[in-house]
């Protein structure tokens, strides 16, 4: 096995970005992404063995079920290329299954160094398999895996864990459709989605009995006090998770419990919060089975095959671009 990351800063910016969000008119807004600093990634990696949320090993349980259904339906050659590894313990499967094959190339893309560093020691020890990471975001380090394929090779997106659910819904579909642009015909994705599911299961799912969710939650605001030297008061916000019964989403909230100012220099801002006001951090959509097949087929993907687990509703499904 060989491996070798390829580093570009992303060019996100925590200050502007939190500017605009906590200084916008009506619900104040953070985006999901800054969740993921080197605390937020590793508590979520908490969070991913908690007994309330069964997600992540669905989506595990199902790629080790039926790594060896999915790799007959590719081509003979595949270059794999996964949006947002984490820490790569579910893909094993599916490259163990891939290596009986023949030597593959496995691309990591990750914004997180700490995630894209963990998945390398997780799967580099799986034979035949070359690792070759890309520390970018999502479709840049998309586009420059694609353009190492070779030419008899079909390109194999992974887009596992229900990341997509993190996504708008129209959002959901204009990403499918800008990673289909990138493809060519006969490439495919495998695309892990939550499912609906009863209300109290989905509610403890994101707000755990011990608290790793709502720390994972405050620690957005630990970092922006940290990295921006904000003077949030962590024990003034409180995490709340509600589901949204209209858009069929969990969202997480973190609620200021008093009238309270924070001052945020490198964003050159001062916030006002009223007491019960909340700041708007992730929405979890949860999908129906028809509503991927659909939604594939109007980003260009036809639905090959879905599996379904039983245990936590969650789908794998395989699209080809058409
Ligand atoms: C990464 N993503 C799919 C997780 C989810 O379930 O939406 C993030 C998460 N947020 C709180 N718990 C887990």
């Amino acid at each position: 096995m060989a491996t070798a990351v390829i580093a570009q800063r992303s060019s996100s910016d925590l200050a502007a970005d939190v500017r605009a969000g906590l200084l916008r008119p009506g619900q104040k807004e953070l985006p999901s992404k800054y969740l993921y600093d080197e605390i937020g990634s590793e508590l979520f990696e908490v969070i991913s063995v908690l007994p309330e949320y069964g997600l992540t090993r669905a989506d595990e349980r199902l790629l080790r079920r039926h790594a060896t259904d999915i790799v007959p339906r590719l081509e003979a050659h595949v270059l794999v290329a996964e949006l947002g590894s984490g820490s790569g313990k579910k893909t094993r499967w599916l490259l163990e299954a891939l290596a009986r094959r023949q030597r593959t190339t496995y691309c990591p893309i990750e914004i997180s160094r700490t995630a894209l560093a963990r998945c390398e020691s997780e799967l580099s020890q799986i034979e035949c398999i070359s690792i070759v990471g890309f520390e970018r975001p999502y479709l840049d380090g998309l586009l420059a895996a694609a353009a190492r394929r070779d030419k008899n090779e079909q390109l194999l997106v992974l887009f596992l864990g229900s990341t997509i659910g993190n996504f708008d819904r129209d959002a959901a579909e204009r990403f499918l459709s800008e990673v289909r642009r990138i493809l060519f015909p006969g490439d495919a994705l495998l695309l892990g989605t939550d499912l609906e599911k009863p209300l109290p299961q989905l509610l403890a799912a994101y707000d755990d009995s011990i608290g790793v969710t709502a720390a994972f939650n405050l620690n957005l605001l630990a970092r922006i006090n940290r990295e921006l030297g904000a003077d949030f008061d962590l024990e003034a916000f409180q995490h709340v998770a509600r589901y949204n019964p209209a858009h069929r989403r969990v969202e997480m909230h973190l609620r200021s419990t008093a009238d309270q100012t924070v001052t945020i220099p490198a964003a050159g801002c001062i916030v006002a919060f009223l007491k019960d006001e909340t700041i708007w951090t992730e929405s979890s959509h949860k999908y129906r089975t028809s509503e991927i097949s659909e939604m594939a087929g109007r980003s260009g993907f036809k639905c090959d095959s879905q599996w379904i687990d039983t245990e936590w509703p969650f789908a794998e499904s395989l699209l080809i671009a058409e």
